[in-house]
């Protein structure tokens, strides 16, 4: 029996969660025994250059050393407590330090929690319940975002999953990411009804697609008019594509931000935080409730707190983003020289690998036309040769301060012969 087999005599779909199952790609998904680096090392004996980092936490690679050690010197005072903590208190600050825009912050656990939590404060503080998102943006899995576009901008949501009530789907209107001028004819219909916008500002959840010019300072100025909510979830490109975010990287100011992954250093912790007169409605100052058992636990607290110390260190992104684009350039090289059209983004360590001539990647319409079948060659081609990219096509990759020329020079080898075969 597989260790896939036997998992799924007992966990749901033999996963906990569901992109791991490898159904995007086919094939059973691989069991990671350890990790260190860039590297996974599996329970079948193979040791795998990452480009996944357990979907964006590991920026450190791997069992960094001094994550490691503050987690272990955590642990030996006690795992939690369920009462404030200094350490708590460092990390938000260290995480407002490091983007002005959040003057006041909550931890939680995970980012589905840090999302929905921050649509419910946005509800709460405007008094509206209407919310935009776009197709192709993922922001976890809580009832109000699991919806997809109905037949028309205007018309109501739609659930994009079983279990979400319908009189919920159609409080979320989904337009199109980076069509500016859907935005602007929602406002001028129900501007005054619309709590919030939640955005990626750069999508990473239908491969990575970055936001074209005037996207996001429309969302700014529009929410700024109406009085609405501009929130980022920046989950994924938070410390990911820049040391202060997309934020910083695109300088805009939203009005509330959502964080996970880089946040607790691999550990369960995301947080949501913003303008101070919008937090202070939160629970137990304010109304809005949101609570959390293991919220702040000084373990994650410890992951968190040692990662953000360490990507601040002098130079920490000049070296990742010139790493990003050493291997990007080099997939590109290769796929040209194979014939294979391939269209890329990247920013920071984030990456996009597109099979499509259709580049550059703008709209998930484009994605959605996207080769799947060219990718799934491509994803077992690289697998073989000890590369580990993310089981799914519409999912972004990530390069690590732990990823050297070895590892990049052997991924681009390694591309350049199944180019060949694809
Ligand atoms: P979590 O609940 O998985 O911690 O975070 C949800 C979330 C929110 N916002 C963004 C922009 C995200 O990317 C995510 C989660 N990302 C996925 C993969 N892209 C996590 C992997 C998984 O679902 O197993």
């Amino acid at each position: 029996m597989s260790l896939f087999e036997d998992a799924r005599k007992y966990i749901a779909g033999g996963v906990n969660s569901p992109v791991r199952a490898f159904a995007g790609v086919g094939g059973e998904p691989l069991f990671v025994k350890s990790a260190k680096g860039a590297y996974l090392y599996t329970e079948d004996g193979r040791q795998l250059i990452d480009y996944v980092g357990s979907w964006g936490p590991m920026i450190l690679g791997h069992a960094d050393a001094a994550v490691i050690k503050a987690v272990k010197k955590a642990a030996e005072s006690g795992l939690s407590f369920g009462a404030p903590t200094v350490i708590e208190t460092m990390l938000a600050r260290k995480i407002c330090q490091l983007m002005p825009s959040i003057e006041k912050i909550r931890m939680v656990s995970s980012g589905t929690e840090a999302t929905m939590s921050a649509i419910r404060l946005a509800r709460g503080f405007t008094g509206r319940d209407k919310i935009i998102k776009f197709e192709g943006c993922y922001h976890g899995h809580s009832d109000s975002l699991l919806i997809k576009a109905g037949s028309g901008a205007l018309t109501l949501g739609v659930p994009s999953s079983p279990g979400v009530p319908a009189g919920l789907a159609e409080h979320t209107i989904t337009l199109d990411y980076n069509d500016a001028d859907a935005v602007k004819a929602v406002f001028a219909e129900l501007g005054d009804s619309i709590a919030c916008i939640i955005v990626e500002p750069i999508a990473g959840n239908m491969n990575m697609v970055p936001p074209v010019e005037g996207f996001l300072e429309t969302l700014r100025n529009e929410c700024t008019a109406s009085g609405s909510v501009l929130i980022f979830d920046e989950v994924m490109t938070g410390f990911r594509v820049a040391l202060g975010g997309a934020q910083a990287a695109f300088d805009i100011k939203p009005d509330l931000t959502t964080l996970g992954k880089i946040a607790g250093g691999g550990m369960p912790a995301a947080a949501f935080g913003g303008r101070a007169d919008i937090m202070k409605h939160l629970a137990p100052e304010g109304p809005v409730y949101q609570a959390g058992t293991l919220s702040g636990n000084p373990l994650a607290m410890a992951a968190g707190l040692a990662t953000l110390q360490a990507i601040e260190r002098p130079g920490f992104y000049e070296s990742l983003s010139a790493r990003t684009r050493q291997l990007i350039d080099g997939l590109q090289g290769a796929a040209g020289a194979a014939g294979v059209p391939l269209s890329t983004e990247a920013m920071g360590g984030m990456f996009g690998l597109v099979f499509t001539a259709d580049g550059p990647m703008r709209r998930f319409s484009q994605i959605a036309k996207a080769d799947l079948d060219r990718f799934r060659k491509f994803f077992h081609g690289m697998l073989d040769q000890g590369i580990y990219l993310a089981p799914s096509a519409f999912e972004a990759g990530f390069v690590s301060s732990a990823h050297g020329d070895t590892e990049i020079g052997r991924t681009i080898d390694a591309a350049t012969r199944v180019f060949e075969t694809i």
